[in-house]
């Protein structure tokens, strides 16, 4: 076997974002940028020499190929195993866990989420560490620091492993193994959850669609919800994964899962609908007649996650990202346990979870999970609220009328302001952070301006912190709205704006949330003056 070391130089702007590095995936293919980036990872985490690694990806356009490329890269480096799913495609959650089952050094996992595949779409890369998530601030910037100052790479020169078949080859002196992507991680959510009970339900007729979106859930959801449990031939839609996710845009909101939404906003509507994303992280939940925010499916996951048996001994504490609705917190506090606010991405839940804090945590973009992984898990929190429906014998209706009345609601929406330009978007952000110290006490409209913030975090169990992680505003009487610039996208900048309002009286708990929601808007709009300086009138996506 041929061993190379190819000379290269830095290629600027190889920075991971809120979770890896994503560019458009003809960047990723330009000559040098995946080996750069994969050399300055494996010198960034101390080597690989003698370790062995998990690789897959979300099977979008240039999956394969960039996994050879990592093969070749890992064997000349000296790793002693690389374990791969079939075909190149593991889910995030599902590479997730079998990092951590297997014990291995870490992974390699291939996607850009819930961004558009295709060769002029995009492609991303981020790297996870042994315990299964993603690397922390700490280790990002070892690879940064190694993206500086690369000078060459190692690669060997070999025939493509064979990635259909299971089974273990070798390339060089490194083992390829081969595994089945979905049988691990089915064999954890049976472990989990009450799979008798959620098969009596779907034997009793109770019906549900699930739209996998092209993308890399599809598989895992068919052997998951209609082989193991009984779900209708047909419960899932659109389960063939493709590598440009059928021309659609995998993210499961109300948006772009429009197929679904019609369904269960129709007549004849089934009991119970969900989505996933790209790489299977995320989840959107949708009863008939009624979506349900990701921040209000958290508190419903943490108010009734004893009815699972995983969780039947209650949680350690919960944990949100901050733009997240509070809605969280209430039942935190209901029931004496600890609630954390970290910044947006999940390595910053990764601490908390290792320490046995929280069992349970979140995110608004549809992001829910548990310590079962260190990834956010859209089919895991799919199956939870399955248990929960099957164990309570509630509807989606009656489980989220209940919520509002025991805890209040918390109307809840975001605007995305989507490929504005980067002077533009700084211009917003600098100008409410220029005026931080003067907000307090504005008024505008009905409401006042209570407190004025850029969100810092300190993580408890290290100490690290990390700033600059989204400016809030406060209103009296406990409305917010927070503006942060996304880290995901690979075009120009895309402003998010998240807007909450709590309300607690019981005649006006069944508000449309953009009416509920209008002062906020147009506070947080005049306040920011994002229309004056960006030239957008209206936000490209809400959710
Ligand atoms: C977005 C979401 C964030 C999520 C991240 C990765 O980040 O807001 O909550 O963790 O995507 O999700 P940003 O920086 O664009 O706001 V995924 O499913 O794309 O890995
Ligand atoms: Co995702």
């Amino acid at each position: 076997m041929q061993h190379d070391t190819v000379a290269t130089q830095p290629i600027a702007g190889q920075q991971p974002g809120t979770s890896g590095l994503r560019k458009k995936t003809r960047v990723f293919m330009e000559p040098h940028y995946l080996e750069n980036y994969v050399q300055s990872i494996i010198d960034g985490i101390g080597g690989v020499a003698g370790k062995t690694l998990v690789v897959g990806g979300d099977g979008r356009y240039f999956n394969d190929r960039a996994i050879q490329v990592i093969l070749r890269m890992l064997a000349a480096n000296g790793a002693s195993g690389a374990i791969v799913g079939q075909g190149g495609v593991l889910s995030t959650p599902a590479a997730s866990h079998l990092i951590r089952k297997r014990g291995t050094a870490g992974g390699f996992i291939l996607s850009a989420s819930h961004n558009p595949g295709g060769i002029d779409a995009d492609f991303g890369l981020k790297f996870n560490g042994p315990n299964g998530g993603p690397a922390s601030e700490a280790v990002n910037a070892k690879i940064v620091e190694a993206t500086k100052t690369i000078s060459a790479y190692k690669i060997v020169t070999a025939e493509d492993a064979d990635l259909g078949t299971i089974g273990t080859s070798s390339l060089g002196e490194m083992s390829v193994e081969i595994v089945d992507p979905v049988s691990d991680y089915a064999a954890l959510m049976e472990e989990l959850f009450d799979f008798d009970k959620i098969r009596t339900l779907f034997a009793s007729g109770f019906r549900m669609r699930f739209d996998a979106m092209h993308a890399v859930t599809g598989p895992y959801a068919k052997a998951i919800l209609e082989d193991r449990l009984g779900a209708a031939e047909g419960t899932v839609i659109n389960g063939t994964p493709s590598p440009d996710f059928g021309g659609g845009h995998p993210d499961p909101n109300p948006v772009w899962a429009k197929e679904l939404m019609d369904e269960m906003y129709g007549d004849n509507a089934p009991d119970f609908g969900a989505a996933s994303d790209g790489d299977g992280d995320r989840n959107m939940i949708v009863g008939p007649h009624q979506y349900v925010t990701p921040s209000d499916s958290l508190a419903v996951l943490a108010a009734h996650a004893h009815r699972a048996p995983a969780y039947a001994k209650g949680l350690a504490g919960v944990a949100r990202s901050m733009p997240t609705s509070a809605a969280v917190d209430r039942v935190a506090a209901a029931q004496g346990i600890e609630c954390f606010e970290t910044p947006t991405g999940w390595k910053f839940f990764g601490n908390l979870l290792d320490a046995g804090r929280v069992t349970l945590c979140g995110e608004e973009s549809a992001g829910t999970g548990s310590d079962h992984v260190r990834e956010k898990d859209g089919l895991w929190a799919v199956l939870l609220w399955l248990n929960i429906l099957a164990e309570s014998g509630q509807s989606v209706a009656e489980i989220m009328e209940a919520l509002w009345r025991d805890y209040g609601r918390c109307y809840y929406s975001r605007y995305d302001y989507e490929d504005v330009e980067t002077e533009k978007a700084h211009a917003v952000m600098d100008g409410l952070r220029a005026r931080l110290d003067t907000l307090p006490g504005t008024e505008v409209g009905d409401l006042t301006v209570n407190f004025a913030d850029e969100f810092a975090y300190d993580d408890p169990v290290d100490g690290a912190r990390a700033t600059g992680q989204g400016i809030r505003i406060g209103f009296e009487g406990g409305a917010r709205a927070v503006f942060r610039l996304s880290g995901t996208g690979t075009q120009g900048a895309t402003i998010r704006l998240y807007l909450e309002r709590l309300e607690t009286a019981p005649d006006a708990l069944a508000q449309a949330p953009q009416e509920a929601l209008r002062p906020v808007v147009e506070a947080a709009l005049t306040i920011s003056e994002l229309k004056e300086l960006t030239g957008r009138k209206e936000p490209d996506v809400i959710t």
